[in-house]
Parts: structure tokens; C-alpha cells; sequence
């Protein structure tokens, strides 16, 4: 894999280059730069002596050492991050004002960081959760931080929630268990009392929770923003980022197998495909209403449960993100990369969707602590690319050396400096929404529709992606040791979907309780019903299925950077080998040998291939198809190594193309599915000329779930 990588000079990179440190050829200093002569001895009187006080570059280094770790972050603790550029396609003026969305011709630098949320900084990237999209825009007017998820609604509609929901989910407190899982009783307690998460739930439950990669992960920005133009007129808008690769997703026996194999899978697929130049791209897509049609909708703009069906208002297109760099320093920029949903520049602005109102506090308070005081925004990754002048100062570790005698306004010795700027000079000015109202604290009635874009979601399913949020739930629900909370849940299936409710049931032994219609009175007799949030179902008219929400509609186009097994002995044949390598290759697949040992195989003909993974260091989960080329020997050898036959029949079972030369029959007749190769629409045998289309095909539709139809695929 080639490490280098194009380093684009853009105002952020060359801003991060002067802070960037290269010790190539240079020599070893203590942090006050006095250069050190032996780093391999601590100063000790006599060589067996006591070390002595006085040693300042053992200490130095020590304490050092001894201070490396923040804090992480109270969720979304485990991620990564990449450099990237933003590229418009049109200027949108007619909506917003915001430089960055008018201006086509400059590259706005970008820098981004995915996430899982409940595991902490150590735990599997492949956990079912909801992965954080944080994109930090460094515009010439200032950070934009659109802080999204992969998924466009959320558990709660209100802040006030949140810490319970996250107490909930995280590791339960008396012993610390389960890491990075929602499989667990609190989370579900919770859950089911809360019926407001249900549409949350479909997806957490769908294949989204699992993504094949970051790369092909959807991003929203959850709630309804505001665009505020030059005249001052404002619209809502809800952000989305579209993957050009499609959105894909594991199975979840694959995702629990690489939680084991492979835990940095996504970080690892994320750093390979940009060092390799592969770089991953998302459109950036609006979805915008005016502020007149704010009430047009049968649900609130301001409910974060809530989407907006994109049948009922289209996704425009506006521009294209790039990852093309990863970062030099893992710490230094992913770590402390500091993201604020309050980051906005002019002609972006909030709505007053409460969960976005709570936000606005949280992630600036959190800095804080997490990085140690309130200079963050001097941390490198997160400086602005525009002028910063104000008169905040001090605080701990200060980078900004302020010149003169003021640090107040309105000041006379400064010269009034520096300036407030004028609305012609960029000045930011909240857009001046209209308030009349009593402060009150209850959740307004247009937030009380728990239910219907929930069914929407699971109706909109194939009949495949059906069964996963069934196995889903029946696997959540049947790692819950309290049944009263199985059966709570049960209640909520039941006014989603009454099949969903029962399939789940049949699993996990429990009866759907016989009072679902009445939920709004009692939630079982160990709950107090004053707990329970109300939930009276409106009447609501809304698209029966959105097209968008199921990944069997995604783009299926291509098999750029897919990874393809190649699974070769001694007497394989060549020619087919490479045919199918050059074929795969020349769509962008990635291919690699692996064989029952490392180093040089030998081909039928004498020749030496090299192979740099085994069936020790490898596994099928890491892939998205399989080879089998020609060669009898090679067929026979490996029909005889039984980590071959689990290999591909894992393959098999995890829904995934398989083609082989017809001298690998011998092989797949001592697989699982021997009596399916003619069967199966998933796999091809055949010289490489006449099936290497038909693989490519294959390969680009991701994974043959039909395969899964009779339920259980063995392995
Ligand atoms: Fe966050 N969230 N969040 N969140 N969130 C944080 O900020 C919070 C919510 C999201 O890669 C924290 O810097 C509250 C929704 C991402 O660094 C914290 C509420 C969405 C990231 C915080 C929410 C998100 C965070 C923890 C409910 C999708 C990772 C560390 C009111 C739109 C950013 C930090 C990164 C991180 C608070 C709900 C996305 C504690 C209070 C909804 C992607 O401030």
C-alpha cells in the first residue's frame, strides 16, 4: 500500500504547516532545545548507583510521558479524522448569503471526523451504533461545523434527555459492562420508555448501524437549520452528505467476527484508501423550505424524530467533499479536533428545535474539560483561515500574544479596536425570528407522533433489510435479562409493525403484552405510568414508502476500491489469475492472494507469486468477494486446508460474489454450498473472459442478500 500522498496546498494546510514538526535528519533536544547526547541512560551516581534528582531530561521526559492523556469524549469517544476540500457547484444566493456557498471557484478546506458514539477511544470500529459525520469548514468567514450523524434522526426530541439516554446506553455503572454495545438492559429500559426514540430505533436496528465503511455511510445533519440570504429572508434546510460509493453495510455476524479480527476496520479503510489516492467523496445535498411552508408538513420541522421524506421536498445537490489527506498526527489533529454545532457563519443560522438548542451549549462546555481550558480554538486543527481579533485573553496555555494595553471595549487608547463589523462587512446578525410566547416547560403537541415515521421507515425496507432489523432487535432484545423491559418493547414493535412485533417475540420467548393499544395508560405493572411519556398519534398523511431510506435502492455502479480475496496454493494457473486481476483491477477493485502460507507459491508453469497474506493472518470478513483461479493442484491443495473451505463458505454465508475457474470445482464441491453453485445468482464459474463482467456485476450489487431468503446460510 503506497504511503505517500498528495499533500494539496490549500489555506488550512499551509496554516498546519507551521506547526507541523519533522525530525528527519535532525538532532534529539529536550523541549528548551538543548540537544541531548545519551537518551539511553539516566544519570545515576556510579553505574549501579541511585538515579539522581538532578537528571532534568529523565524528568522532563517522565513527566511528560505521565501527562499524554485527556480526557476523551463523553460520547463519540472512538474515531477518525481526514483533511479534505469542499467544492461548490453553483452559488446558491438565492438562499444564503454564506461566502462558502456562493463562491464556485474556491476550495474550501475541510477537515473530517467519523465516529461510533457509545464505545470509548479503544473500543471496535465496528460496534451496531450510530457513527458520528463531523465536518469542520474552514471558510474566509469563519469555522462552520456541521456535526452530524449517519443516521437523520435522533433518540430524543428534547437536551434534557440526553444524559439519561447516555447513561443509559454507555456501560452500566456497577460493572462496567458491555463496551461499545447497546445490548444491554438499561439501554432497552430506557428505550421502551421513552416512545419518542421508536423511529431511531428502526434505524439503529437497520444495517446503517453497520456500515461497510465510513466511505459509504450517509451523513444528515439531523435537525432544520436556517439559510438567511442577502435581503434577509430566511428557509429552513436539513443538511445531508450522499456517498458517491453507495451506502453499504456489513452483516452483523461479519461486524461481531471483525470486532475480533480486525477492530481499527474502518479507521483502516478509511487511511488506506485515501493513502492509496483512492479519496472518498459525498455531494453535499439541500433539502429547503421556505419559511412560509414551515407548518405544510404533517410533522414538525423542529422534531429531530422526524425527516423530511425526500418525495415531499427533493435533495438538491450543491457541491462535493473530498478526503484527500490523512492526518500527520493522530492526537494532535483527530484528538483534539474540537467540534461545535454552534460554529456558524453568516447567512447559516439555528432553528429552535429544542435538541438543537441544548446542543448549542453542550459542545462548547465540553472543550472545556476535554482539552483544558478555554484556548482550544488556538489548537492547530481547529484555528480558523480567517483573522481572529477580539479581547478574550489568558487562560491556560495561550498561544496568541497580544500587542498592547487593551483587552476592553468601547476602548480610547486602542483606537475603538478592533472594529465591530457592519453587516456589509460580514458581521454576523441572528436572524431576527419573531418570539411571543410564555415560557413554559412541556413538549408541544406537534412533537407527539412517535410512531408514523417509524412504519414509514420499516415499510420502506426490503423484504431482506426486514429480517436484519428483526434478527437485529431479537438479538438486542434477547441479550435483556428483565423481562417486563422485552415485553415494553414488544408494545413499541407492535405500534410499528405488527409482524416485526410477532417475528421478534417468536425469538426472544416473550408475549407481546395484551395491552398494546393502550399504551399511553400503562407500560406494565412494575411502571409507574407517570414516567411514561404521553404519545397521542396524530392523524398524519405522508408517503406510505420513501425510496431513499431503503440501501437496496443505492447507487450500485461500481466496485472502486472493493476488495477482492484471491485464494491461491502451489499449481495454480497463471494466466487466469492475472486475467481476472487486470479485469477487476481496471474497475478499481483491490485485489490480494491469499494463501495457506506466506512467501512465494508456485505456479503450475513454475511460476513464483508472492503472497503476503495467509489464511492464519487473513480472513473473509475483510473482504467483499472471492477468487478461486485455475490450476488443478492448486484446487486439490486447497480443498485439503479446512481454513480455505471456511473461508469461502463463510464467504458464502455472509452473502458475498464468488467466482472460480472451472479447475476449482474439485474445491467448491467440498464447501456448504456444493449443490448451489449452479443455483446460485451469486456465483460464477467460468475462464476469466466469460465471467470477469458478469463478477464485476456482481461485486458492484455488494452483497446477494437473496441468498439469505431461507434464513439461515451456514458456515
Ligand atoms: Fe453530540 N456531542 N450531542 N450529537 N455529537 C458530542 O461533543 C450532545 C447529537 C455528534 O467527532 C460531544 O466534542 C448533546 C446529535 C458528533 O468530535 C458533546 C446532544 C448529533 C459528535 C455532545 C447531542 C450529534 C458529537 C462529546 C443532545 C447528530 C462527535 C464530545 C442535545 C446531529 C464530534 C464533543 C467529534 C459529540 C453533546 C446530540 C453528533 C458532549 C448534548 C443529534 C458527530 O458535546
Amino acid at each position: 500500500m503506497p504511503t505517500s500522498q498528495p499533500d494539496p496546498l490549500n489555506s488550512k494546510t499551509e496554516q498546519l504547516q507551521q506547526f507541523t514538526e519533522n525530525s528527519a535528519d535532525q538532532l534529539m533536544t529536550t523541549d528548551q532545545g538543548v540537544k541531548i547526547n545519551d537518551d539511553q541512560n539516566s544519570l545515576t551516581a556510579g553505574p549501579r548507583g541511585a538515579t539522581l534528582l538532578e537528571d532534568f531530561i529523565l524528568r522532563e521526559k517522565i513527566t511528560h510521558f505521565d501527562h499524554e492523556r485527556i480526557p476523551e469524549r463523553i460520547v463519540h469517544a472512538r474515531g477518525s479524522g481526514a483533511h479534505g476540500v469542499f467544492k461548490l457547484y453553483e452559488p446558491l444566493s438565492k438562499y444564503t448569503k454564506a461566502a462558502f456557498l456562493n463562491d464556485t471557484e474556491t476550495e474550501t478546506p475541510v477537515f473530517v471526523r467519523f465516529s461510533t458514539v457509545a464505545g470509548s477511544r479503544g473500543s471496535t470500529d465496528l460496534a451496531r451504533d450510530v457513527r458520528g459525520f463531523a465536518v469542520k469548514f474552514y471558510t474566509q468567514e469563519g469555522n462552520f461545523d456541521l456535526v452530524g450523524n449517519n443516521m437523520p434522526v435522533f433518540f430524543i426530541q428534547d437536551a434534557m434527555k440526553f444524559p439519561d439516554l447516555v447513561h443509559a446506553v454507555k456501560p452500566e455503572p456497577d460493572n462496567e459492562m458491555p463496551q461499545a454495545a447497546s445490548a444491554h438492559d438499561t439501554f432497552w429500559d430506557f428505550i421502551s420508555l421513552m416512545p419518542e426514540s421508536a423511529h431511531m430505533i428502526m434505524w439503529l436496528m437497520s444495517d446503517r448501524a453497520i456500515p461497510r465503511s465510513y466511505r459509504m455511510m450517509e451523513g444528515f445533519g439531523v435537525h432544520s437549520f436556517r439559510l438567511v440570504n442577502a435581503s434577509g429572508e430566511s428557509f429552513f434546510v436539513k443538511f445531508h452528505w450522499k456517498p458517491l460509493l453507495g451506502v453499504h453495510s456489513v452483516a452483523w455476524d461479519e461486524a461481531q467476527k471483525i470486532s475480533g479480527k480486525d477492530p481499527d476496520f474502518h479507521r483502516r479503510d478509511l487511511w488506506e484508501a485515501i493513502a492509496a489516492g483512492q479519496f472518498p467523496e459525498w455531494e453535499l445535498g439541500l433539502q429547503i423550505v421556505p419559511e412560509a411552508d414551515e407548518h405544510q408538513f404533517p410533522f414538525d420541522l423542529l422534531d429531530p424524530t422526524k425527516i423530511i421524506p425526500e418525495e415531499m421536498v427533493p435533495v438538491q445537490r450543491i457541491g462535493k467533499l473530498t478526503l484527500n489527506r490523512n492526518p500527520d498526527n493522530f492526537f494532535a489533529e483527530t484528538e483534539q479536533v474540537a467540534f461545535h454545532v454552534g460554529n456558524i457563519v453568516p447567512g447559516i443560522d439555528f432553528s429552535n428545535d429544542p435538541l438543537l438548542q441544548g446542543r448549542l451549549f453542550s459542545y462548547l462546555d465540553t472543550q472545556l474539560i476535554r482539552l483544558g481550558g478555554p484556548n482550544f480554538h488556538e489548537i492547530p486543527v481547529n484555528r480558523p483561515v480567517c483573522p481572529v481579533h477580539n479581547h478574550h485573553r489568558d487562560g491556560f496555555m495561550r498561544q496568541t500574544i497580544n500587542k498592547g494595553r487593551v483587552s476592553y471595549s468601547p476602548n480610547s487608547i486602542g483606537g475603538g479596536c478592533p472594529f465591530q463589523a457592519g453587516m456589509a462587512q460580514g458581521g454576523f446578525t441572528s436572524y431576527a425570528e419573531r418570539i411571543d410566547a410564555k415560557k413554559v416547560r412541556e413538549r408541544s403537541p406537534s412533537f407527539h407522533d412517535h410512531f408514523s415515521q417509524a412504519k414509514l421507515f420499516f415499510n420502506s425496507q426490503s423484504d431482506e433489510e426486514k429480517n436484519h432489523i428483526t434478527d437485529a432487535l431479537s438479538f438486542e432484545l434477547g441479550k435483556v435479562q428483565i423481562m417486563a423491559i422485552r415485553e415494553r418493547m414488544l408494545s413499541i414493535l407492535y405500534q410499528i409493525d405488527h409482524g416485526l412485533a410477532a417475528g421478534v417475540a417468536y425469538n426472544i420467548g416473550a408475549h407481546i403484552p395484551d395491552y398494546p393499544e393502550q399504551l399511553n395508560q400503562s407500560f406494565g405493572a412494575d411502571t409507574d405510568p407517570a414516567s411514561v411519556q404521553p404519545h397521542p398519534v396524530r392523524d398524519v398523511t405522508q408517503p406510505a414508502r420513501s425510496e431513499a431510506l431503503s440501501m437496496a435502492n443505492t447507487i450500485k455502479n461500481t466496485i472502486r476500491t472493493r476488495k477482492i480475496a484471491f485464494l491461491v496454493a502451489d499449481g495454480f494457473e497463471m494466466s487466469s489469475l492475472q486475467e481476472m486481476k487486470n479485469a477487476l483491477e481496471a474497475e478499481g477493485g483491490i485485489i490480494n492472494v491469499i494463501a495457506p502460507r506466506l512467501g512465494p507459491i508456485t505456479g503450475e508453469n513454475g511460476e513464483e507469486l508472492i503472497a503476503a497474506r495467509s489464511f492464519l493472518t487473513d480472513a473473509s470478513v475483510f473482504y467483499d468477494a472471492v477468487y478461486i483461479p485455475g490450476g488443478i493442484n492448486c484446487a486439490a491443495t486447497l480443498e485439503a486446508e479446512p481454513d480455505a473451505l471456511h473461508f469461502v463458505n463463510e464467504a458464502w454465508k455472509h452473502c458475498k460474489a464468488i467466482a472460480a475457474h472451472p479447475d476449482a470445482r474439485q474445491f467448491l464441491d467440498a464447501t456448504y454450498f456444493r449443490n448451489k453453485v449452479e443455483l446460485d445468482n451469486g456465483i460464477l464459474t467460468g475462464a476469466t473472459a466469460d465471467i470477469s463482467e458478469a463478477f464485476v456485476m456482481l461485486i458492484a450489487q455488494h452483497r446477494i442478500w437473496e441468498r439469505e431468503k431461507p434464513r439461515k446460510v451456514p458456515a
